[in-house]
């Protein structure tokens, strides 16, 4: 059972993870006691996060950092995401407000928020013909191209090591598949390869991504111009790892037919695809669903995101297209998403299918203070990540304490409160979904698991 790559998916993921435990543990019998007997320990995971770590993938939300006062949006934000995009934050006008005068106050605001409650961080955006500083609009040749260049380094080494992914250059292109007129195209058409080589020398530790919208439907003009662009630069070696449609579905357009095939298009070439601003008008179950399924029928899809927490912190707050409506209730769309990531759908085998040298080593079980006890048992693997579950018994009211070993790191949790008094280190409690949670770790090359101790409190 354990271990049969099938066995890791979706509601079978727990059953899996019994396995190991019993396969690999020495103060096994009450551990095990308690995962067998666990009510819903093969129920299905109750928030988008955890939903999608199922299979590897993370499911994220942008986030405002003039909301982050706000208890009613960071409660339900902590409890759902997985990712963070920063809505405006991180864009060249905010970072760049004054030439060569940098600030990172808005930035670290969220990027610090998302850490703190263990999710990973998108940046957006490096390179965009929208919200420039005014000094860079009336810019252009090569002080633009020097200034782009600078901006991209000193920005991407502010937070150097930090972030998941960077969306290094945004909506580069026409409707019609053309490049977009605008000051960094007049500095020449080679603009875009420029911004991800300095991008990839910058910060070599980030995944590169190229974004847009109106690019989901195949056979759209748009679509066929960033997939060629794609395929250039990986045939020329011109570093790219990822690709971001936007997956607007407002504003009158919405989700075609094709959307999985878009993807699994632009997986082929070699990068991740993602969905970076998902939205869709009156939040429609079925297209929900459909964009849904199209991310995780697709192994490289890596994850979701969703343009805002509640319908009332939308750009288009007018088509009410988010998951949670202003209120911080979850609506039919919430439990269409939930539904089809619980499934795991037919989601193929990662590409990076895991070998035995990418399994993490044996599980350890440390009793802790109190009259708790964390045990630890293996979830899904990938070739750079892995999960674990994390079963609490003995107390409801735990703080575990997990140690990781250097260079790895946590990259996610999921069902937990997180904080970090260092970064090897998280202290979790409880977050009000039960006594069984889970990480994913980022190996970094040292494969071997964390040290885990509970105490009650
Ligand atoms: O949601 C963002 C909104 O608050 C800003 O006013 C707007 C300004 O350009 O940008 C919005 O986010 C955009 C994103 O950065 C890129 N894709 C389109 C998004 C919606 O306009």
């Amino acid at each position: 059972m354990a271990g049969s790559s099938s066995g890791l998916r979706g509601n079978r993921w727990w059953r899996s993870s019994v396995g190991r435990v019993l396969a690999g543990v020495t103060t096994v019998t009450a551990v095990a006691a308690v995962l067998v007997a666990a009510p819903g320990a093969d129920a299905a995971a109750g928030t988008l996060g955890a939903a999608a770590a199922q299979s590897g993938r993370y499911f994220g939300t942008a986030i405002a950092a003039g909301k982050l006062s706000n208890s009613a949006y960071t409660t339900l934000a902590a409890r759902e995401f997985t990712m963070v995009t920063p809505e405006n934050e991180m864009k060249p006008d905010a970072t760049e407000p004054n030439q060569n005068q940098f600030t990172f106050s808005a930035g670290d605001q969220v990027y610090n928020w998302a850490i703190s409650h263990g999710a990973q961080v998108r940046g957006h955006t490096l390179a965009w013909h929208a919200q420039q500083p005014g000094w860079m609009q009336s810019m252009g040749g090569s002080s633009l191209r020097n200034a782009m260049i600078n901006h991209i380094q000193k920005v991407m080494a502010h937070y150097q090591g930090k972030l998941a992914y960077w969306d290094v250059v945004n909506e580069a292109f026409n409707e019609d598949g053309s490049r977009r007129s605008s000051n960094l195209q007049s500095t020449g058409n080679d603009w875009i390869e420029v911004a991800f080589k300095t991008a990839r020398a910058a910060d070599p530790s980030t995944k590169l991504c190229y974004n847009d919208y109106n690019i989901d439907n195949w056979s759209y003009a748009k679509t066929q111009g960033v997939y060629n662009m794609v395929r250039d630069f990986k045939s020329r070696g011109v570093p790219i790892d990822c690709v971001g449609l936007q997956a607007h579905f407002t504003g009158g357009s919405s989700v075609p037919g094709n959307l999985q095939t878009t993807i699994s298009s632009f997986a082929a070439l070699g990068v991740d695809v993602a969905l970076t601003e998902v939205d869709v008008t009156n939040a429609s179950t079925s297209q929900y669903a459909a964009l849904t399924q199209a991310c995780v029928n697709v192994a490289r899809c890596v994850g979701i995101t969703v343009w805002g927490v509640r319908d009332s912190d939308s750009w288009r707050s007018g088509e009410s297209p988010l998951l949670f409506d202003g209120n911080g209730n979850k609506k039919a769309a919430y439990n269409s998403v939930l539904n089809v990531l619980n499934s795991g759908g037919t989601t193929t085998t990662p590409t990076t299918t895991p070998t035995g040298t990418t399994t993490p080593t044996t599980p350890t079980t440390t009793p802790g203070g109190g009259s708790c006890t964390a045990s630890l048992s293996a979830g899904q693997s990938w070739s750079d990540r892995y999960n674990l579950n994390v079963s609490v018994s003995g107390s409801s009211s735990w703080t575990v304490t997990m140690t990781v070993p250097s260079p790895a790191k946590i990259i996610a949790t999921w069902n937990v409160n997180a904080t970090w008094p260092s970064s090897q280190v998280m202290v979790a409690t409880p977050n009000g979904s039960g006594n069984n949670f889970g990480v994913t770790i980022q190996h970094n090359g040292n494969r071997n698991w964390p040290s885990v101790s509970c105490s009650t409190s």
